[in-house]
């Protein structure tokens, strides 16, 4: 009944319709209709009540609501339980409390807005209202514990699937984590894991995408190195869109993993790389350096030529550095 009334409100959400109308209209009674508007209201839509003319649908943002996000689904495991906030610290936070209660796998955390959004190492991930997906997944890979890191290459790849394939922006993946547009960091991706000696407990893969901020809306500290998807394509893109997209394809790279393994994963993202190939600065755990980046292994380590032969760099920052060419 709930769905249906939200139906009506919303085919004629250019006129008021009355609590009588719904009612006869629905075969309801109108105690009935009340209570399912105020409940529809609790939920995050945007209904206008007037006393005398009735009800409006009046959505100005389009939120990432559950029941939204259920009826434009396309995967059948990601995205089934959905557990949305208007705004919270993070949805890490969130989901690693959920998997550890017990959540199935798939469950997904939204927030219009991250209070404290994480990056690695305890940096910041700037996450306004409404402007961006603020997404973690749970899954229960049947990985060992040391395979987890690759997560992130696998999510990275069924991300850039999905956004270039609802935006046509053209990004690429730069390692570890990110995914650029015009040499900007468009997604940061923060995967956490829990696990015993040998298996994983739960994986939660936390994903922030710029969607539809405009240039004047990042903070100072990274106008220069962020943008949007909105400011890549010139347009606003539909958030619901493209959160479906990247839960049905996180979906296929999870399932081509889970039957052939990670080498098709790992295949797509050397081709759909921006560090390969370019002189890096690699900010590592211990050490910097500088090279060129030459491929990633098995493991999903970046291997750097440098003058005194390979590195292996398995976690770190790289930067992309000006070829030799341009920079003179
Ligand atoms: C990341 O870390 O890129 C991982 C970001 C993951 C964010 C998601 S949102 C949903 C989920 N819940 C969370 O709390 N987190 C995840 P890292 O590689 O460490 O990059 C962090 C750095 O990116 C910061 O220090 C800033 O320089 C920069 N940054 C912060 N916010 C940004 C934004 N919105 N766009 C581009 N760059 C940003």
């Amino acid at each position: 009944m709930r769905t249906a009334i939200l139906e009506l409100l919303k085919k004629n959400s250019d006129q008021y319709i009355s609590g009588e109308n719904i009612s006869q209209l629905l075969k309801v009674s109108r105690t009935a209709v009340w209570k399912h508007i105020r409940a529809l209201k609790q939920a995050g839509y945007e209904i206008e009540a007037h006393p005398r003319l009735g009800y409006v649908f009046r959505q100005m943002t389009e939120r990432l609501l559950p029941g939204e996000i259920k009826a434009h689904l396309t995967s059948s495991v990601l995205g089934r339980e959905v557990h949305y906030f208007s705004e919270i610290d993070s949805t890490n936070n969130a989901a690693k409390k959920l998997a550890a209660d017990g959540c199935p796998e798939g469950t997904i955390v939204v927030a219009e807005e991250q209070l404290t959004g994480r990056g690695r190492l305890a940096r910041g991930w700037y996450s306004p209202f409404g402007k961006g997906i603020w997404l973690s997944v749970v899954l229960r890979p049947p990985f060992a514990p040391m395979e987890a890191a690759k997560c992130t290459l696998m999510a990275a790849v069924g991300i850039n699937r999905a956004i270039n394939a609802v935006t046509g922006a053209g990004c690429g993946i730069k390692w570890p984590n990110d995914i650029l547009c015009k040499d900007r960091k468009v997604v940061g991706i923060l995967t956490e894991m829990s696990a015993e000696m040998d298996a994983i407990n739960y994986v939660v893969i936390g994903i922030g995408v710029n969607v539809n901020m405009e240039e004047q809306d990042f903070p100072e500290e990274i106008a220069a190195t962020a943008t949007s998807l909105a400011m890549a394509a010139g347009c606003r893109i539909p958030r619901m869109k493209l959160l479906t997209a990247i839960l049905a394809e996180l979906e296929n790279v999870y399932s081509t993993v889970k039957t052939s393994g990670f080498a098709p994963i790992l295949a797509e993202w050397k081709n759909q790389s921006v560090t390969l190939g370019q002189q890096v600065a690699v900010n590592g755990i211990d050490r910097n350096f500088t090279g060129l980046a030459v491929d990633i292994d098995a493991d999903g380590a970046l291997l750097i030529k440098t003058p005194q032969g390979i590195e292996r760099v398995l976690a770190g920052d790289v930067s992309i550095r000006p070829s030799i060419e341009e920079g003179t």
